[in-house]
């Protein structure tokens, strides 16, 4: 179930710098244009302090984050759409993934080389969405071909999904991404199955340099004049900077680097969390003898469901969850307590788990 995010933009606007911050795997920064043709998949950690707090009342040796899938997908440009260079495989790519993040170029620098000439974030989100509304509406069309053809033929329930179909692309053809239209569930189910680019949620990094880090500049203004309205995040992270953080092994060095910029965390910590949140992702615990643990789950999911994270036998052999909630362990200090308080719930396997939930599944295979 692993779920991923994919890192977009045009070339050269550092979204491999970004990606080499937070992942546990290296991918290749260049300042050549179409240098890379590959797409980089890697495994982030999505830091929870919580997991710290338990560990203070349950001391344990092995402390286990939650991790999320995230790729490196190499900068698209005009006319990936209609299959130039390498960029249709990466269209491929897009496809594959569950949410966007968006990186833009809003840092100047003489010495590096912006592929459509001059720095211009607004015009950029254009392009990369033109790219992504092209490749969406030949996806409808050849659906809508395929249901005329059936429609021809005399299957009459074929056409029930047209009415959608057409409005999709209208939308796609005004030159709109289809997650900014009102949609329904009957609308859902047309066109779920296409894996449309466009309606994948999306957020946005502004890329800055290390003055920017805080004040932002008048990239940035111009990004957020442009998107406002939209269900979006948009992030500002100085990724030079970043790249230095991480460089650094030692905690206190790290400290003092992020006073000295200005910083409490580093930004890239914020753009994990935002990611995780974009995916629609959570959070449920385990503590054992031997490991407490976070494992990432899609928001909505139930017990069984969970269950079938930790191991697939589980999820088969289902038998019950005992819950405790973070919040209540934190307060009463064990499970011992939580049992005695009543705070220890025994719950079945449509029981929705909540984020922070501890679960002790119990299984029988
Ligand atoms: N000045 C400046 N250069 C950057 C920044 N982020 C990345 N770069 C440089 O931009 C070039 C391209 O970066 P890369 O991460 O490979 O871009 P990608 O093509 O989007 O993956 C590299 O030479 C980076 O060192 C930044 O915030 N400021
Ligand atoms: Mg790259």
């Amino acid at each position: 179930m692993a779920l991923q995010c994919g890192i977009v933009g045009i070339t050269n606007v550092g979204k491999t710098t970004l990606f080499n911050c937070i992942s546990n795997t290296r991918g290749e920064t260049t300042n050549f244009a179409f240098s890379t043709n590959k797409s980089n998949v890697g495994l982030v950690i999505v830091p929870d302090p919580r997991l710290y707090e338990i560990e203070k009342l349950h001391p344990i040796k092995k402390i286990t984050q939650a991790t999320v899938d995230i790729v490196d997908i190499p900068g698209l440009t005009k006319g990936a759409s209609h299959g130039e260079g390498v960029g249709n495989k990466f269209l491929g790519d897009i496809r594959n993934t569950d949410a966007l993040i968006h990186v833009l170029r809003c840092f100047d620098d003489k010495n590096l080389t912006h592929i459509e000439g001059s720095v211009d974030p607004v015009r950029d989100i254009e392009t990369i969405d033109l790219e992504l509304q092209v490749k969406d509406l030949e996806t409808i069309e050849k659906k809508m071909d395929r249901i005329e053809k059936l429609i021809k033929i005399g299957d009459r329930k074929a056409g029930a999904g047209m009415k959608t179909l057409t409005k999709v692309r209208e939308h796609l053809e005004n030159f709109g991404n289809v997650r900014d239209m009102e949609l329904d569930e009957r609308d859902m189910e047309y066109i779920s199955d296409l894996f449309l680019l466009t309606i994948k949620p999306i957020m946005y990094v502004c890329n800055v340099d290390e003055i920017s880090a805080i004040e932002g500049n008048t990239h940035v203004e111009n990004v957020k004049t442009a998107l406002s309205g939209k269900k979006t995040e948009i992030l500002v992270i100085a990724g030079k900077l970043e790249a230095e953080i991480a460089e650094f092994d030692d905690e206190n060095d790290r400290k003092v680097f992020l006073e000295d910029a200005g910083l409490d965390e580093p930004g890239v910590n914020k753009l994990v969390r935002s990611a995780y949140n974009l995916l629609n992702l959570q959070s449920f615990f385990t503590v054992g003898p031997k490991e407490i643990r976070a494992w990432t789950i899609k928001k909505g999911m139930n017990a069984q469901q969970a269950a079938g994270v930790v191991h697939s036998d589980m999820e088969r052999g289902f038998i019950r969850a005992e819950v405790m909630k973070y919040k209540d362990f934190i307060e009463l200090g064990s499970e011992n307590e939580c049992r005695h308080k009543g705070k220890l719930y025994v719950e079945g396997k449509n029981y929705i788990v909540d984020d922070g939930d501890m679960l002790h599944i119990r299984f029988n295979v």
